[in-house]
């Protein structure tokens, strides 16, 4: 059974969904949901996201939406095919979770900010509030502090192999590397630096980068 994928490719968190799918080699089909002509608010895809935000999956009767939830439930559903993205004991799987959380709520919610004010708002003619990006690069930078002590312990978030962890931060990156040009907040920090060298020479991801036409 093909999963059919609901969004655009060039968003992150369908990314998000898509680098989990190629990392397990698992077959998906991508049903475009055009977010300028505001699909991902129309009934039909209401019906699939209820908040009307991409992406959202469909998988035989299994539909699914939010993005960390489906590659969460992708790594433990094919747990025995390709890399182990959750850990292997109780405790390994508590320390994915822990980077997890902090991807969505002390890195994610500042790349939102940021997204919004530098490519969602320019386009429809409102000029992006640029004091709120610098305020949250500021913030950012901290929080690259917090990741260069920790992967300086370990190669990984959540120590010495790759896991959910690190994919799910590898949309923001790519996105902070090149539309916000801030590639500096990584590049300056060794080992930070290291680790997306690492990450985004994945196959899977390149794979992807490649399909999204990066
Ligand atoms: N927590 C949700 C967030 C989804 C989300 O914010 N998606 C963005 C694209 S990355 C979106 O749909 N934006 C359009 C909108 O909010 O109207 C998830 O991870 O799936």
């Amino acid at each position: 059974m093909v999963v059919k994928v609901f969004g655009p490719l060039n968003s992150g968190c369908t990314q998000r969904v898509l680098a989990c799918l190629l990392e397990k080699e698992v077959a998906f089909e991508i049903v475009h949901i055009d977010l300028d002509q505001g699909e991902h608010k129309r009934p039909d895809f209401l019906v699939r996201q209820p908040f009307g935000k991409v992406p959202a999956v469909e998988d035989g009767d299994f539909r699914l939406f939010e993005s960390r939830a489906i590659v969460r439930y992708y790594a433990a559903k094919y747990a025995e095919r390709g890399a182990n993205l959750l850990g292997k004991t109780l405790e390994e799987r508590a320390v994915v979770d822990q980077w997890l959380e902090v991807e969505a709520h002390n890195f994610n919610d500042l790349i939102y900010t940021m997204v919004l004010q530098l490519v969602v708002l320019p386009p429809m003619g409102q000029p992006g509030d640029l004091a709120l990006v610098h305020s949250c690069e500021q913030k950012l930078e901290k929080v690259f502090d917090i990741y260069e002590e920790r992967l300086s312990k370990g190669k990984y978030l959540a120590g010495d192999s790759f896991t959910l962890a690190d994919l799910t931060h590898l949309p923001s990156m790519r996105f902070l590397m090149n539309e916000a040009e801030m590639g500096h907040l990584i590049t300056e920090r060794k080992h930070v630096h290291e680790w997306w060298e690492d990450i985004s020479s994945r196959p899977a991801w390149k794979k992807l980068m490649s399909l999204a036409g990066f």
